[in-house]
């Protein structure tokens, strides 16, 4: 519609009508929108991360406009990385886990009680390894430009405090979209469904499940801790976010583009895990006047990695035993 009624007032400008007038108006006329997609709400660090991104590159070009779109008001994780692939959504930056459905080397990631603290983390995802990581989703479509931070997991329910993997037994828990969390709940006694994370609120309030995993933070900001009574300290796996732009519309870019928005991409990420790590403390404190804390002692935890230890080995070759040794060789190098 809207070209349609531009036809007439272009042929009356003239010479400027014609071939020419497309391109010059995509040049030089409106900065092409960007918009991000992300699960958790406009409280979590991620946003913060988001909005940082979106003053960088704002700052530094008129070519583009930032838009952020939290709460999973555009999509969940998954269907978000299909509309990356069929370019229509630019960015997304979800949790590397149901990135196995793309890529199955992504499922590193997901081995439970492998990295033990951020600095590993941190260490693992800016070097060599990472950076290989980070372009193996390009075949599919998507480029990975940065790594954020989503953090350690941790289990909630409504049902009683969970102290032991005795406790897991026939509780229904949430996980993510990938089979190796599922799996590892399966070992571990709990009945799990996998849903995407949009879902999850009312899933949680109208107890068709008893419980989910996820970092502090997001615990918190989703509010899932008015609807679940019990929090564990298990930090069972580490999951990182990963920024992604659709490859369809990143090859339209220029190398200078390019170059801004990958830059802003890191950068923001940096003040992204910063801010995390901060409100993951304070989301600590707070839940544990709201919830019953259960904190796992560390011959208990032993009996979790009991339990995932086959899970592990199941999936070494899913993940490709290659990727797995080499993830495990770079944790240990920095541990
Ligand atoms: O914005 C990120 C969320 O979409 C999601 O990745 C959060 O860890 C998450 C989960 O449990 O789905």
């Amino acid at each position: 519609e809207d070209t349609g009624g531009d036809t007439e007032e272009q042929t009356d400008t003239g010479e400027d009508a014609g071939d020419e007038t497309e391109a010059a108006e995509e040049s030089s006329g409106d900065a092409q929108t960007l918009r991000i997609s992300i699960g958790v709400t406009d409280a979590h660090p991620e946003y913060e991360g988001a909005m940082k991104f979106k003053e960088l590159v704002e700052e530094q070009t008129d070519d583009f406009e930032v838009e952020v779109y939290h709460s999973g008001q555009i999509a969940g994780d998954r269907e978000a990385a299909e509309m990356l692939q069929q370019g229509t959504l630019e960015i997304t930056i979800p949790s590397t886990s149901p990135m196995v459905n793309f890529v199955p080397e992504y499922g590193v990631f997901d081995l439970p009680f492998t990295i033990p603290n951020e600095e590993v983390a941190d260490a693992v995802l800016d070097g060599p390894f990472g950076d290989k990581m980070l372009g193996m989703l390009e075949d599919q479509g998507m480029v990975g430009l940065a790594w954020w931070e989503n953090g350690f997991r941790n289990l909630t329910n409504s049902s009683k405090p969970v102290s032991s993997v005795d406790d897991l037994e026939g509780l229904d828990l949430r996980t993510m979209e990938n089979d190796i969390h599922l799996d590892a709940w399966n070992a571990m006694g709990a009945n799990p469904t996998p849903m995407a994370f949009p879902e999850l609120f009312s899933a949680l309030q109208q107890g068709t499940i008893d419980g989910q995993e996820n970092p502090y933070p997001t615990i918190d900001t989703s509010n899932f801790y008015e609807v679940q009574d019990y929090l564990s300290g298990t930090n069972h796996v580490y999951t990182p976010f990963i920024f992604l732009i659709s490859k369809q519309i990143w090859d339209g870019f220029s190398e200078e583009q390019q170059t801004i928005l990958r830059e802003a991409a890191v950068e923001a990420g940096k003040f992204n895990r910063e801010r995390n790590r901060e409100v993951a403390d304070e989301s600590l404190e707070m839940l544990k006047e709201e919830m019953e804390f259960s904190e796992i002692t560390d011959e208990e935890l032993e009996r979790f990695r009991d339990a995932v230890e086959p899970v592990i080995e199941d999936h070494k070759s899913s993940i490709g035993a290659e990727v797995v040794d080499e993830y495990l060789a770079e944790i240990e190098k920095h541990e």
